[in-house]
This record gives structure tokens, C-alpha cells and sequence, in this order.
């Protein structure tokens, strides 16, 4: 397994909308374990292909407190929201440090294929559900910064730079 790098905001391979992936084989299987392994060390609890590099459907989740229950969605579709919403801070490991209200779905049932080829079905609710809908937002070139107003978003913009340029300056010192 390999630790990936992880895309940074704004490079345009997460503004794309991701293609689905067509067969579920080796290739596949190894670039969920290598993502699952690169979000385990960021740390995070949630990580989309297109954050490291590739636009296909799928991504890996890992919302347990043991760190011991990675799930892969492979093409997933949401296919019910509950009507029922929250707001809650959300961050993103292409854009650290940034951390902003987004208001979602407290429930949601969602498809997929699984790492077999099997499709699945499964209901979320909490952590769980915010962190599905944040990633497949990913594959539809969608980060959450893009929910926040206009005002909020430039902010949250503007923040990323100041810190990337800091960090440029530590890095020099
Ligand atoms: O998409 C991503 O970059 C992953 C992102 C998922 C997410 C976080 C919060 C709300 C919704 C979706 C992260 O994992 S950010 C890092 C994070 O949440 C975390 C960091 C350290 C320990 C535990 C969690
Ligand atoms: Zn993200």
C-alpha cells in the first residue's frame, strides 16, 4: 500500500465531474486501499478519488472511533434525503485549516458498489451521513466551501492563501 499526495484547492481536477468507475478489478481495489491508508494518516475521516488525482466515482470512509471500519463506495448514489437538516463545521483535507458551517441532510439512504462488485444499499444518519454527502459532493467537482455565501467563501479563499504563504515563509526560515 502507498500514501498518496493528497490534490490541494483550487486544482481544477477537484472542480471535475468524476467519470464512474466501469469495472471493479485489481486496479480499482488497490486505489481504495492506498486511499484508505492516505486518509488514516492526514488524519481524516472521509477521502474522494479526485483528492488524489483521480476523477472516478469512488471514495472511502472511516467515521469509527477505532479507525477499524473503512468503508469504499464505488459509484454511489444518494437516494433519499431526509427532510430533517443540521449545520455543523466541516472540514477538508484539500483545503487544511479551513473549518465552516454547512447545513445538510441529517439522513440519507445511499447505492453503491462495493469492493467485490456487489451493489449495496445503506441508511446513515450522524457523522456518517454529513461525511457521504461532503465526499460525493467531490465527485460532482463540488468542495464545501462552494455551499457558503459569497462573502464567507472569498474569506475562506483568502485564509487558505495567508496560510499556504506563511507556510512558505516557516518552510524558508
Ligand atoms: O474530504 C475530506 O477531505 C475529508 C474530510 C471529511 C469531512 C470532515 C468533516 C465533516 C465532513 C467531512 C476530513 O476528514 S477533514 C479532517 C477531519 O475531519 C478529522 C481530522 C482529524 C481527526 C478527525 C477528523
Ligand atoms: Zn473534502
Amino acid at each position: 500500500m502507498a500514501i498518496l499526495p493528497i490534490v490541494q484547492f483550487p486544482n481544477p481536477v477537484l472542480a471535475m465531474k468524476c467519470q464512474p468507475v466501469s469495472e471493479v478489478n485489481d486496479t480499482i481495489r488497490r486505489l481504495a486501499a492506498d486511499m484508505g491508508e492516505t486518509m488514516y494518516k492526514a488524519p481524516g475521516v472521509g477521502l474522494a478519488a479526485p483528492q488524489v488525482g483521480e476523477p472516478i466515482r469512488m471514495v472511502v470512509i472511516d467515521v469509527s472511533e477505532e479507525k477499524n471500519n473503512l468503508l469504499t463506495l464505488i459509484n454511489p448514489v444518494i437516494t433519499e434525503y431526509d427532510d430533517e437538516k443540521e449545520t455543523g463545521e466541516e472540514g477538508c483535507l484539500s483545503l487544511p485549516g479551513i473549518w465552516e458551517k454547512v447545513t445538510r441532510s441529517t439522513a440519507i439512504t445511499v447505492q453503491y458498489t462495493d469492493l467485490d462488485g456487489q451493489p449495496q444499499e445503506i441508511h446513515a444518519e450522524g457523522l456518517l451521513a454529513i461525511c457521504i454527502q461532503h465526499e460525493l459532493d467531490h465527485l460532482d467537482g463540488t468542495v464545501f466551501i462552494d455551499h457558503l455565501s459569497r462573502l464567507k467563501y472569498d474569506r475562506a479563499c483568502a485564509k487558505l492563501k495567508k496560510r499556504r504563504q506563511q507556510e512558505k515563509r516557516d518552510k524558508n526560515d
